[in-house]
């Protein structure tokens, strides 16, 4: 069987959280940092560890089948790929930030004005929609110092908690882009590579197994035997839940799966219901 090729970032904000999702899919791998090319011995999986930008690339180029970047990288690049799966991690916003001196309104206080960006066609693409005409400086890193040195009268970068901007002197006065990591692929991928796709379709069940279980939790407690009907309205469950009688005939053991979001609201009902000894486990995998 052929090793399907992905392509992860080899150090930075979304390595670690690549790795512990092939890893939680049980795919075993090893992890020298120096080796940029390894097999994993269990799953027909190779990995290549490069840099974000160039994962795009390597996509598009059919040197790896698959990536996980992020959507601000992947849009910037702007080539058409697929995107296969939203990962949710390496959260992250694009935000016009400005010197605290500048008298910012809205989005057209920037026409006119040189805006510094690593994301210049991200940039450009939502502030023309605006309607507003800007000149762009592209810098690959620091660009919090730009406006300092006098190159750029703002800035439009990667902002998560802002304490960056701060230390520079800058403050955020609009997002204009959210972006987290994608999972990416090439569009011709399934027509040409059938055999790899197959594992790619093989991993991507994995993943989708291990994320559903994330949000759910497994819920297990003693409940008065009259009170079942209204315990299995609030709590819904798969199907339905499962009841098994106990020695005393007034009661009986519930086990259902509850969203996550929803555990507090549930946990609290079926407390007013009688419920005793409520057991709340995590669920490590989980199907449809
Ligand atoms: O070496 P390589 O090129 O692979 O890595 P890199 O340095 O280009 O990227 P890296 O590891 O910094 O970021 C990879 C991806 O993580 C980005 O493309 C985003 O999708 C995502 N991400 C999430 C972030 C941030 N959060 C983030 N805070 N990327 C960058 N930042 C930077 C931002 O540019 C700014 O300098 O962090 C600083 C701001 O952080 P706060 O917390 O002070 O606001
Ligand atoms: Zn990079």
């Amino acid at each position: 069987m052929k090793n399907l090729r992905i392509a992860v970032q080899k150090s930075g904000r979304l390595s670690e959280k690549s790795l512990e999702l092939i890893r939680s899919c049980g795919i075993e791998f090893s992890e020298d940092s120096r080796v940029l090319r390894t097999f994993s011995p269990n799953f027909p999986l190779e990995f290549l560890f490069v840099r974000d930008d160039d994962i795009p690339t390597y996509v598009n180029d059919g040197v790896a089948d698959i990536g996980i970047v992020g959507r601000n990288e992947y849009d910037e690049k702007g080539y058409d790929l697929n995107i296969v799966r939203d990962l949710g991690f390496a959260a992250c916003r694009l935000s016009i930030a400005v010197p605290n001196d500048f008298d910012y309104r809205d989005l057209t206080s920037l026409e006119g004005k040189r805006i510094a960006t690593s994301y210049p066609r991200i940039t450009e693409r939502i502030l023309k929609k605006a309607g507003v005409n800007a000149s762009y400086v592209t810098v690959s890193g620091s660009v919090e110092i730009t406006p300092q040195v006098g190159i750029a009268d703002c800035i439009c970068d990667l902002v998560s908690t802002g304490t960056t901007l701060k230390m520079n002197g800058l403050k955020e006065v609009e997002p204009i882009y959210y972006t987290s990591a994608v999972m990416i692929s090439r569009k011709e991928f399934e027509r040409e590579e059938s055999e790899r796709y197959d594992v790619l379709k093989r991993l991507l069940v994995r993943m989708d197994t291990v994320a559903m279980a994330k949000h759910k939790k497994y819920v297990l407690f003693n409940l008065p035997k009259k009170n079942l009907n209204e315990a299995a309205a609030i709590i819904g469950g798969m199907k339905s839940p499962t009841v098994t009688p106990l020695m005393d005939p007034d009661w009986v053991s519930v086990q259902s799966v509850v969203a996550e979001d929803r555990f507090w609201t549930v946990f609290e009902s079926l407390r007013e219901l009688g419920a005793e000894g409520i057991l709340v486990m995590d669920i490590e995998k989980m199907t449809e």
